[in-house]
C-alpha cells in the first residue's frame, strides 16, 4: 500500500482531497483490491465497479452519522478501506480477519449488516422512518444493484417509500449483471431507460443546481457537464445498452422513469457511475432534495482489471487468481468434482430421460451447477432472478400441471422462501425437488452464507422427505429417487469438493426412510459405540470408528440418509444395541438431526446415552477454511474420541479440554 491510500484512515480525509488526488486514490484502491483478492479471493468485480461511487459517497456524506445501507453488501470493500479498516484489509475473509460483508459489530460505519439480497431498501426506509420519528436529520443512503431490484422485497419497500418519508436517497447501481447476466423484465426496463432518447432532458433542476455551485476545481468541471446537460453522461461507461431506441421497446414506446415516479420517487439519471465530479454533484443535489429520490448510475463490473471485465461472472466472487492473467490455480489432477457440478450434470442426465423434469435457479446458474442444464437443454431451464419466493411458488405451479421441478437454491437463501415451502409446496403436497447446495459451511463468507438450519426448518413440516447424501454417487441416487416421489423432496449437500467416489452410470432408487448400515458391530464383547454420521460427516464417523476400534471399542457406523422420515427401525435397533450413540451432522444442533434422534429415542424408550456432534447454538463466524471452524467448534475426529472416552469415564485432562469445546 502506498501513496494517498496510506494516509486515508477515515472518511474525513476523503473530504480533504483534490479531484486529482481522489482519482489517484481510486487507482490505488483498485490496485489494493486486485492484489489482496488475488490471495484471499472475494467479490472483486462488484467492488472494482463502485470505487468512484464509494469515494463520492464519503466525500458528500458523513458516516457514521449518515447511514449507508448496501444491498447484499458484497460491494463494501472500498467502504471498509476508507473507514479505518485498511490496515486489516489483507485479512479479509480469513480467520479472525475482516468479514467480506458489512457487519455492525465490525465498524460503526457499517450501519446495517447483510449478505442476502433485496433487504437494503426496506432497512434503509426503516432507518429513515426512525429518523423522522426522532426528529433528527441524518441522511440515509441506500445502494442497491440492478439485480437486487429483481427481488420482491425491494419492490415491497419501493411501494412504501413515498408514504413513509420525504427524505430518502436510493442509488441504483446498474452494471447489467447479477452474478450471471441479469435477466427478466426489470433488466429490460432499465435498458430502455438508458436508451431513452430524451434522458438528458430529465434533469433541469439539477442542471440549475450545478450552475449555482461556487466556482472551485470540482465546480468548474461540473459547469461543463451542466452546459451539456446529461448528454454523453453515460458515454464513458461502455455498457452494451446502446441499442436503437426504437428496438428497445417491443411495444413501440420508450422506457421512462414512470416506474419510480409513479411510486412518488424522483428518478435522476442515468449517469456515468465512474465520473467522480458528476457523482459528487449528483449526491450533493440529492442531499438537498425534500422528496425521495433514486439516482440511476451505470457502472462496469470489474472496471480497471481486464480479466474481470472479460469474465464478470467468474470475478463476481472469485477464489485466488494470478494477477497477470486472472487465471485461477489449476485443479489438482484427480481431484474430486464439486457437488454443484455433480448436481448439474445429474440433472441433465435425468432430464434427458424424463420430460417432466425442469430446473429452476434464482439467479445462480454457476453456483448451483444449473449452468450445465442451461447449456445442454435451455428449454428446460429457468432463471427467475434473485427471487427465491417466486422460484418456489413458480415450481409449485408447475408441479400442479404434472411437472417435476427441481429448484436449486443454497440452503441459506432458501430460508427466504420458507412460507412458500410451507404454504405452497408442503401443504399441497406437491412433488417439487429441492437441491440445497452449501448446506453446511461457506467458510470465507461466514454467518450470512452458512447453511446450518435447513434440517430444523424442514423436519417440522408435514409431507417432507429430506435427505443428505454421504457422497456424490448417493447424491445422484437421491436425485433419481426424488424424481419417483409424489411429495416434496429436499436434498442437502455441502459446498465444494465431493468425496471422489465413482458415480454409477445408472442411478438407483433408494427406499424412502431407510438408512444404510455402513459397518455393523462385531459383537466381540467390547463397549459398543453406534456412530450415526449424516451426509458429509459420514466420512468423519468412519474415521472415528476406525480409531475407536484401535482403542478397543466395538463400533457400528450408520448412514441415516433421511432426516425425514427417520429410519425408526435402524435408530431404535442400534440405539438399544449400543452402550453409546453418537450423532454427527453438519448442521445446528438445535432442532437438527441429533434432536430428531433424541425425540425418537424418547418415543421408543431408548435410554442409551447420546452424544450429539454438530454446530452450537450461535452464529458461526467466517474463517479461512472449513477445517479451522470445525476444529474451533469441536467437529473433529479428535473431539469425537474425547467425548466417547469421557462418556466411559476415561477422561484425561486433554479429553476434558476438548469436551469443553462443545
Ligand atoms: C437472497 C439471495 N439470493 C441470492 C444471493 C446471491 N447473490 C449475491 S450477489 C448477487 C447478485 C447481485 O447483483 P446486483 O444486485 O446487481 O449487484 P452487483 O453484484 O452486480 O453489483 C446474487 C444473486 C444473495 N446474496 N441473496
Amino acid at each position: 500500500m502506498s501513496g494517498i491510500l496510506e494516509k486515508v484512515d477515515q472518511p474525513k480525509y476523503v473530504k480533504q482531497l483534490s479531484l486529482e488526488q481522489l482519482r489517484q486514490l481510486g487507482e490505488e484502491i483498485r490496485y489494493e483490491l486486485i492484489t489482496v483478492l488475488a490471495k484471499n479471493g472475494g467479490h472483486l468485480g462488484p467492488n472494482l465497479g463502485v470505487v468512484e461511487l464509494t469515494l463520492a459517497l464519503h466525500r458528500v456524506f458523513e458516516t457514521p452519522r449518515d447511514k449507508f445501507v448496501w444491498d447484499v453488501s458484497h460491494q463494501v470493500y472500498v467502504h471498509k478501506l476508507l473507514t479505518g479498516r485498511k490496515d486489516r484489509f489483507h485479512t479479509i475473509r480469513t480467520t479472525d480477519g475482516l468479514n467480506g460483508f458489512a457487519l455492525r459489530t465490525e465498524s460503526p460505519h457499517d450501519s446495517y449488516g447483510a449478505g442476502h439480497a433485496g433487504t437494503a431498501l426496506s432497512a434503509a426506509l426503516g432507518m429513515a422512518a426512525a429518523r423522522d420519528k426522532k426528529g433528527t436529520n441524518e441522511n440515509v443512503v441506500c445502494i442497491f444493484g440492478d439485480a437486487a431490484l429483481t427481488n420482491g422485497v425491494s419492490f415491497e419497500a419501493l411501494n412504501n417509500i413515498a408514504h413513509t418519508t420525504k427524505k430518502f436517497i436510493g442509488i441504483l447501481n446498474d452494471n447489467e449483471w447479477s452474478i450471471a447476466k441479469n435477466v427478466g423484465a426489470i433488466a429490460n426496463y432499465l435498458s430502455k431507460l438508458i436508451t431513452h432518447p430524451s434522458y438528458n432532458k430529465l434533469a433541469k433542476d439539477f442542471q440549475g443546481f450545478l450552475r449555482r455551485l461556487p466556482k472551485g476545481e470540482l465546480a468548474l468541471k461540473l459547469a461543463h457537464k451542466a452546459e451539456e446537460g446529461f448528454k454523453g453522461a453515460i458515454n464513458d461507461v461502455g455498457l452494451s445498452k446502446t441499442g436503437n431506441a426504437a428496438d428497445s421497446d417491443g411495444r413501440g414506446g420508450f422506457g421512462s422513469p414512470v416506474l419510480f415516479e409513479e411510486m412518488g420517487i424522483r428518478y435522476l439519471g442515468p449517469i456515468d457511475g465512474h465520473d467522480l465530479p458528476l457523482l459528487i454533484s449528483t449526491l450533493e443535489f440529492a442531499k438537498t432534495c425534500d422528496h425521495p429520490i433514486v439516482i440511476h448510475i451505470l457502472t462496469q463490473k470489474g472496471k480497471g482489471f481486464d480479466a474481470a471485465l472479460k469474465s464478470p461472472e467468474k470475478f463476481h466472487g472469485t477464489g485466488p487468481y494470478d494477477i497477470r492473467t486472472g487465471d485461477s490455480p489449476p485443479a489438482k489432477a484427480g481431484s474430486p468434482p464439486n457437488y454443484q457440478d455433480v448436481m448439474g450434470q445429474t440433472l441433465v442426465k435425468l432430464c434427458q430421460k424424463d420430460n417432466t423434469l425442469v430446473g429452476i435457479t434464482a439467479a445462480m446458474p454457476s453456483g448451483t451447477g444449473l449452468k450445465h442444464l442451461e447449456k445442454a437443454m435451455p428449454d428446460r431451464y429457468y432463471d427467475v432472478g434473485i427471487a427465491e419466493e417466486h422460484a418456489v411458488i413458480f415450481a409449485a405451479g408447475m408441479a400442479t400441471m404434472g411437472f417435476h421441478p427441481v429448484v436449486a437454491i443454497y440452503s441459506t437463501f432458501l430460508q427466504r422462501a420458507y412460507d412458500c415451502i410451507h404454504h405452497d409446496v408442503c401443504l399441497q403436497d406437491l412433488p417439487v425437488i429441492f437441491c440445497m447446495d452449501r448446506a453446511g459451511l461457506s467458510a470465507n463468507d461466514g454467518p450470512t452464507h452458512h447453511g446450518l438450519f435447513d434440517i430444523s426448518y424442514l423436519r417440522c413440516l408435514p409431507n417432507v422427505i429430506a435427505m443428505a447424501p454421504k457422497d456424490e454417487d448417493e447424491m445422484q441416487d437421491m436425485m433419481f429417487t426424488a424424481t419417483h416421489e409424489n411429495h416434496p423432496t429436499f436434498i442437502r449437500y455441502p459446498r465444494g469438493a465431493a468425496e471422489g467416489v465413482p458415480i454409477k452410470d445408472q442411478p438407483k432408487v433408494l427406499e424412502i426412510g431407510k438408512a444404510e448400515v455402513v459397518q455393523n458391530f462385531s459383537n466381540t464383547g467390547k463397549r459398543k459405540v453406534a456412530l450415526f454420521g449424516l451426509g458429509n460427516l459420514n466420512s468423519m464417523a468412519r474415521k472415528a470408528a476406525a480409531q475407536l476400534l484401535d482403542e478397543g471399542y466395538d463400533c457400528a457406523v450408520i448412514n441415516p440418509r433421511f432426516t425425514k422420515p427417520l429410519d425408526a427401525g435402524a435408530h431404535e435397533f442400534f440405539g438399544k444395541a449400543a452402550d453409546l450413540v453418537v450423532t454427527l451432522e453438519d448442521h445446528a444442533l438445535a432442532g437438527g438431526y441429533g434432536s430428531a434422534v433424541l425425540e425418537l429415542f424418547s418415543e421408543k424408550g431408548v435410554t442409551t446415552p447420546l452424544v450429539r456432534i454438530g454446530w452450537p447454538d450461535q452464529f458461526i463466524e467466517h474463517a479461512s477454511t472449513q477445517d479451522e471452524l470445525r476444529k474451533r467448534h469441536g467437529i473433529t475426529v479428535e473431539n469425537i474420541l474425547a467425548r466417547v472416552k469421557a462418556q466411559f469415564g476415561e477422561s484425561t485432562s486433554r479429553v476434558a479440554q476438548l469436551v469443553q469445546l462443545t
